[in-house]
């Protein structure tokens, strides 16, 4: 986002630009800054306090783990959180309903209703919708996972389901997470995968090249965790976005999930890591963004640790700010009312920015000045 400070209110509507295949190269911050904007009272929310060329999203709980849980859909049914996920954020991301086993439940027949509600909800609040995911080991429908192929047979499903689901929404994704956590921790591709398994990882630029031609507009790209420090895996992504760049394949951007943990201390080296990819002349964002801490008895978090992580917060939200092209900022989930954390980590959680009752953490008020300050 740096040299992308735009303080010019004509050019608000810039912002449409970088939902496009096209990186945005925006205007030098040659302008004064406005009348600082954090410091006016009229700042209350994330997406006010956010700089106009950066997307300030969160999951869109429901599916997944919320279904063996006591309480209804919360995209559906929760009231309160509908509000706040209108009134904070300009960016959303289905949580799990465009996943394989949610949108494709049989081989022959989609589930697409709750999805396009999500979709139609982002568009009525202004919002964007990353798109998640295409191609991932994980949350495939019996029929794909267990079932028998051919090569051309399986091929041919990937394609179809590619051109099924992002054409039905062409023109109204922001980003698409084609690849989802492709590589594991030594920078091998992921024999869990199926469609690498059998077909090979030449498949990848295949999934681009599809998804291109379904949205020409969606900016198409790489997705995992695990990426926020220097190592194996972030190696094996930066030579591939290099080979599909040489071959002309459709990537655009390289994400950085960022589920964290305060046992193992803030990514302070996730700038370097953006950087290198946006050296390349990739888009990067940040997509999955918690930070799960080790509960006291009574599962209240104390001050020194809601302090700590809102310290962790800051640091992933300047990496972005730090990096030219990073213009999408996403959090997994704002309340820990739905956290996946606590369901998959047990003694952890607290994770998110808001407490069970929407109440602001730290985090939060962290996250908005430090969006206001460089806005
Ligand atoms: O938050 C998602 C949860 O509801 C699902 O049960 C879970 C199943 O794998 O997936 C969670 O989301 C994952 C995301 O799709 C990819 N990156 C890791 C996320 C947390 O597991």
């Amino acid at each position: 986002m740096k040299a992308t400070r735009v303080a010019v209110a004509v050019l608000a509507a810039s912002s449409l630009l970088t939902v496009g295949a096209q990186p945005v190269r925006a205007v030098p911050a040659a302008t004064t800054a406005p009348a600082a904007a954090g410091h006016g009272s009229h700042v209350k929310t994330l997406r006010q306090a956010a700089p106009r060329d950066l997307k300030i999203g969160t999951a869109v709980a429901g599916g997944g783990h919320h279904l063996e849980q006591a309480y209804p859909d919360p995209f559906t049914y929760d009231r309160p959180y509908r509000k706040v996920l209108a009134r904070e954020f300009n960016s959303a991301s289905p949580e799990n309903q465009m996943k394989w086993e949610f949108i494709h439940p049989e081989r022959h027949r989609y589930n697409f209703g709750p999805a396009d509600a999500i979709v139609r909800f982002a568009r009525q609040h202004g919002q964007v919708v990353r798109g998640h995911t295409l191609l991932w080991h994980s949350q495939n429908p019996e029929w794909l996972a267990e079932g028998t192929f051919t090569k051309a047979e399986l091929r041919s499903i990937l394609k179809q389901h590619i051109f099924t689901v992002v054409g039905r929404y062409r023109g109204q994704i922001h980003q698409w997470d084609v690849a989802n956590e492709i590589f594991n921790e030594n920078g091998e591709y992921r024999q869990e995968n199926i469609f690498i398994r059998e077909l090979g990882p030449g498949i990848v630029a295949d999934a681009f090249r599809w998804a291109h031609q379904a949205d020409p507009r969606a900016q198409l790209f790489l997705n995992d965790y695990g990426v926020e420090w220097p190592g194996a895996k972030v190696d094996a992504y930066e030579a591939l976005a290099e080979q599909l760049l040489a071959d002309r394949v459709p990537v655009h951007g390289f994400a950085s999930q960022a589920h964290l943990s305060m046992r193992y201390g803030a990514p302070d080296q996730l700038r370097e890591v953006l950087q290198r990819f946006d050296d390349l002349g990739l888009h990067t964002a940040i997509t999955e963004l918690d930070v799960r801490m080790d509960l006291p008895a009574g599962g209240v978090p104390t001050a020194e640790q809601l302090a700590t992580q809102a310290q962790y917060y800051k640091t992933v939200l300047d990496a972005c700010l730090a990096v030219d092209d990073c213009n999408s900022f996403t959090i997994w989930g704002f309340t820990d009312k739905y956290s996946w954390v606590p369901v998959f980590f047990p003694a952890e959680g607290a994770a998110t920015v808001m407490d069970d009752d929407f109440r602001r953490k730290p985090a939060y008020f962290t996250l908005r000045q430090t969006l206001a300050d460089a806005r």
